[in-house]
């Protein structure tokens, strides 16, 4: 076995470089109340391996994409999102792995952290050069969207229907942000310093700056994007710290973020995402 997987390596090394724009992609009808079940999404996604991974057979993906989600208690806004964007991520002929990163219950969330976590452990899994930290109740409607790291970190999340398809102010970060390897690392990743709900990303969007780099966005009309509507987790209020933390965020900048990740993790191989469980603590 093992020497027919070194064969396919040896092989997919030497087949050609894919498209930078994959073909036929256009626009698709997202209807978020469907209802599905992993079974059914396993049997319309027959080429997955092993922790939600996929690779176009006939051609070299020009990136390895790790998708980054943070969650709990969201089952159902999981199923839909392994429902739409596993064929979508294949017919963009992406090579990806998809990592759900799950916060043990009893503590505020923490989105940053999650997203941190999320980022060492998927670099230890594979060669990935580009990052994409997802909300799990996101889909993109068109196929044109692509799920890629251009040469500056990426706010993808600009076209969102709970926001009538506009940005609500200029500097949003939220939602869904694409990283290269490289840029992430410059800027140290997320805070870990945010618990429950706002202003992990507005930092971010900080530390973009303050590292001297700019944001990319992708078009308005190909980026639009379906949000599941849902009342706002318990465990995930506003503590009303966020401001007073982002003012201070060049201060944190080199000392607070992937430098400074504490986790205990269990990680578990599912068959159409890599479930990473874990205690972050809760920021005492
Ligand atoms: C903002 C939140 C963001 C969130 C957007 C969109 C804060 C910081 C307050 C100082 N920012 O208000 O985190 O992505 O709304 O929902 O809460």
């Amino acid at each position: 076995k093992e020497f027919v997987e070194y064969k396919n390596e040896l092989l997919h090394k030497n087949v050609s470089e894919c498209p930078e724009i994959p073909p036929d992609l256009g626009p698709l009808d997202i209807r978020l109340l469907y209802n599905t079940n992993l079974l059914t999404i396993l049997s319309q996604n027959p080429n997955l391996r092993p922790g939600g991974r996929s690779r176009p057979q006939y051609c070299r993906a020009l990136q390895k994409i790790a998708i980054i989600i943070p969650f709990r208690n969201r089952e159902s806004h999981l199923r839909t999102w392994l429902y739409y964007m596993h064929p979508f991520l294949q017919q963009q002929q992406a090579d990806y792995g998809v990592y759900v990163v799950e916060q043990i219950e009893d503590t505020m969330f923490n989105r940053g952290k999650l997203m941190n976590v999320g980022y060492s452990i998927a670099s230890k899994d594979y060669d990935y050069s580009c990052f994409i930290f997802s909300d799990v109740d996101i889909i993109p409607m068109d196929g044109r969207n692509l799920y890629r790291c251009s040469k500056n970190p990426r706010h993808m999340a600009n076209s969102v229907d709970k926001f009538n398809f506009k940005l609500p102010y200029n500097d949003i970060f939220g939602g869904i942000v694409a990283f290269t390897k490289e840029h992430f690392k410059k800027l140290n990743g997320f805070s870990n310093v945010f618990w429950g709900w706002g202003g992990e990303d507005d930092e971010l969007f900080q530390r973009v700056v303050a590292v001297g780099l700019k944001v990319d966005r992708p078009d308005q009309t190909i980026a639009r994007s379906k949000m599941i509507s849902h009342k706002r987790d318990s465990g995930n209020e506003s503590t009303g710290k966020s401001f007073a933390l982002i003012s201070k965020a060049h201060k944190r900048l080199h000392k607070d973020g992937l430098s400074s990740l504490n986790y205990i993790i269990s990680i578990t191989s599912h068959k159409l995402y890599t479930k990473v469980t874990v205690d972050i603590g809760n920021g005492e």
